[in-house]
């Protein structure tokens, strides 16, 4: 990281006239570096030339800087040039440039403002408090045996990594056995209807397969809506070109309370959510759909944070005061259809092999929701053991 500075000598057409010498050729001698600026707050960038002989123009993403009265503020003292960017909004995030050049040639350096927001929702940082009440957890409902969640979404979204960092939390140590993709693959890695459980906790997470854009390809959105319903039993092989039928041996045909899903969670990546094909959205909202005349309660967790966001990754305790993850959650709102309040970004375990403190508190603040809204569900129903169909 860091601003980089490059330099571009061009020769001029004309020949120097012996009474003036030309001036001598710009370079950056020490550039100005990625800045993070607290919203309301003003950030400088400030670098030093080799002379300052030059002209100055200032850029922001690539295009001219439209300089805004007693917003932006250009100095040059000697050789040294600043841009002073006054009350930061979140607009004024972006990758900065100045250009610098004489007839003898040019140099630039660009580097990243990035605007700090104020925190736009509170997490609490600390895991012990809220392990130990999702240890401590009571269902609702005597007949229910445990809270069942369905993890759904695109091929490759984090599905499997958001349940193996859940069991990680809750087993206390790193679980890779939800086998998770490498990040090539284009096809879904998972491909039976898997059931997995963490320590001593009343939670069971069902991992699917990817959905994907083809009609036969990844998992049915009938076979999905059936694992709704309660319908589709353990280690289920999904088959893409059929779903489950009720003529199917496998098929539970009188399912409880107690086969059904409690919470519907869908999976998204932050950074694949612009690029998500409009059919795989539009299955996705069928599902969503089905869900909501079950009543089934719905949340979308937005995985890979870490990937479309610097300030997050270099510290995930800002995550709610990053730009970008707001914007990327507004993303998944606007092509989901699903308010605000029901997204939580969260990083998974990917590449690390220790335990990390903050990443498990944005996982378990998700999680708390799921399991609330789960048990509101069972709590419904807490004379009948039947199935709502
Ligand atoms: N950087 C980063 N990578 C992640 C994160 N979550 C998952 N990944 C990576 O994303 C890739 C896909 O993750 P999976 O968990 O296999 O996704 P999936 O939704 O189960 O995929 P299928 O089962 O193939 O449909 C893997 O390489 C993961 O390591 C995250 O929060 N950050
Ligand atoms: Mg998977």
């Amino acid at each position: 990281m860091g601003g980089s500075s490059s330099s571009s000598a061009s020769c001029s057409s004309s020949p120097p006239r012996p009474s003036t010498p030309p001036p001598s050729k710009p370079d950056i001698v020490s550039v100005f570096a990625d800045k993070q600026v607290k919203e309301g707050q003003d950030g400088t960038l400030s670098c030093e030339a080799s002379t300052g002989d030059v002209t100055v123009k200032w850029e922001k993403n690539g295009r001219s800087l439209e300089c805004v009265m007693d917003k932006h503020i250009k100095r040059q003292i000697g050789k040294t040039f600043s841009l002073t960017i006054k009350d930061t909004t979140k607009e004024d995030e972006g990758n900065y440039t100045i250009n610098l050049s004489n007839r003898s040639g040019s140099a630039s350096c660009s580097a990243m403002v990035i605007v700090e927001l104020n925190e736009w929702r509170t997490v609490q940082w600390k895991q012990d408090s809220m392990i130990t009440s999702l240890k401590n957890f009571k269902i609702n409902n005597d007949n229910i045996r445990q809270l069942r969640f369905l993890l759904h979404g695109p091929v490759g979204a984090g599905k499997s990594s958001t349940i193996n960092t859940i069991k990680t939390i809750f087993d206390g140590h790193q679980f890779i056995n939800c086998l998770a993709a490498s990040d090539l693959s284009g096809e879904s890695f998972t491909t039976k209807y898997q059931k997995y459980t963490a320590g001593a906790v009343p939670f069971a997470f069902y991992d699917l397969m990817g959905i994907e854009k083809d009609q036969l390809k990844g998992v049915q959105t009938d076979d999905i809506i059936s694992a709704l319903k309660g319908h589709i039993p353990d280690d289920y092989e999904f088959k893409p070109q059929a779903a489950m039928c009720e003529d199917n041996r496998y098929y539970i045909s009188d399912p409880t309370l107690n086969d059904q899903i409690h919470c519907l969670v869908s999976v998204i990546a932050a950074d694949k959510v612009a690029i998500m094909d409009n059919k795989v959205i539009q299955k996705m909202k069928t599902i969503r759909a089905e869900a909501s005349k079950l009543g089934i309660p719905q949340l979308v967790f937005m995985t890979r944070v870490d990937n479309v966001c610097m300030l997050t990754k270099e510290n995930l305790a800002k995550i709610y005061q990053s730009k970008k993850i707001k914007e990327k959650m507004e993303e998944c709102s606007t092509r989901l259809g699903v308010p605000m309040n029901c997204i939580f970004p969260l990083k998974n375990y990917h590449e690390e092999t220790k335990q990390n403190e903050k990443l498990n508190c944005l996982a378990l603040e998700a999680f708390t929701q799921a399991v609330y809204s789960a048990n509101d569900y069972v709590k419904k129903f807490s004379r009948k053991d039947k199935c709502v169909e």
